[in-house]
């Protein structure tokens, strides 16, 4: 696979996932927008989300469909470990991802001041959860000392949060370990 096109908007972290697994596996992506909930967009994603994309001509949405489609079309830097357990656990944090902490750092109140002290500790406890992970699996990604997939779909939320949410950056740059995965992260 040479090129994919990828159907939605910047800012969007689920496409900035499939746009950086695109990235590091050297295949060229073109971000085309669409208006959203319109007939155009119900073809490319029936239940009206993004990203949706364009595989050689050949239709494909949910964000994890299309980072395996990439992933698996080249075995070159693969983004899925080999070992079954850690294999597990990439999809453990992906499901994760999507299920919980999508939901609490994207989908929270704008500002601090609209963020809840319930929400804001949530937000914390996700924080310290990632950072024990890294301390316990003492690797240099979330699952080993290779980026998976994982790694693309948390990085993405953490970015858009760090803009969200003023004190966010300092709350990452306390967690020695969350912060040292984040610095190696944007190097993407
Ligand atoms: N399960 C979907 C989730 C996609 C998703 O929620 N995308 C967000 C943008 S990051 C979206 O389309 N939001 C618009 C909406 O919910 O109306 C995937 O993994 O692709």
């Amino acid at each position: 696979m040479k090129h994919i096109t990828v159907y939605g908007f910047n800012g969007s972290t689920y496409v900035s996932t499939v746009e950086l697994v695109a990235k590091y596996k050297g295949i060229q992506s073109t971000l085309e927008g669409f208006e959203f909930c319109s007939p155009e967009h119900a073809k490319l994603h029936p239940f009206l989300k993004m990203p949706a994309a364009k595989i050689d001509g050949k239709p494909l949405y949910e964000s994890l469909a299309i980072c395996i489609a990439l992933d698996e079309a080249e075995q070159k830097n693969s983004l899925q470990p080999i070992d079954p357990f850690e294999k597990a656990k990439m999809f453990q944090w992906i499901s994760s991802t999507i299920d919980y902490i999508y939901p609490r750092l994207v989908s929270t109140p704008l500002s601090e001041e609209e963020l809840s002290a319930e929400n804001l500790n949530e937000v914390t406890k996700i924080l310290i959860l990632l950072d024990k992970e890294l301390e316990d699996q003492q690797k240099k990604y979330l699952v080993s000392d290779q980026v998976c997939i994982a790694d693309f779909y948390i990085y993405p939320i953490l970015k858009f949060a760090s803009v969200k949410i003023d004190n966010f950056k300092s709350l990452i740059k306390e967690l020695n370990h969350l912060d040292r995965w984040y610095q190696t992260m944007n190097q993407f």
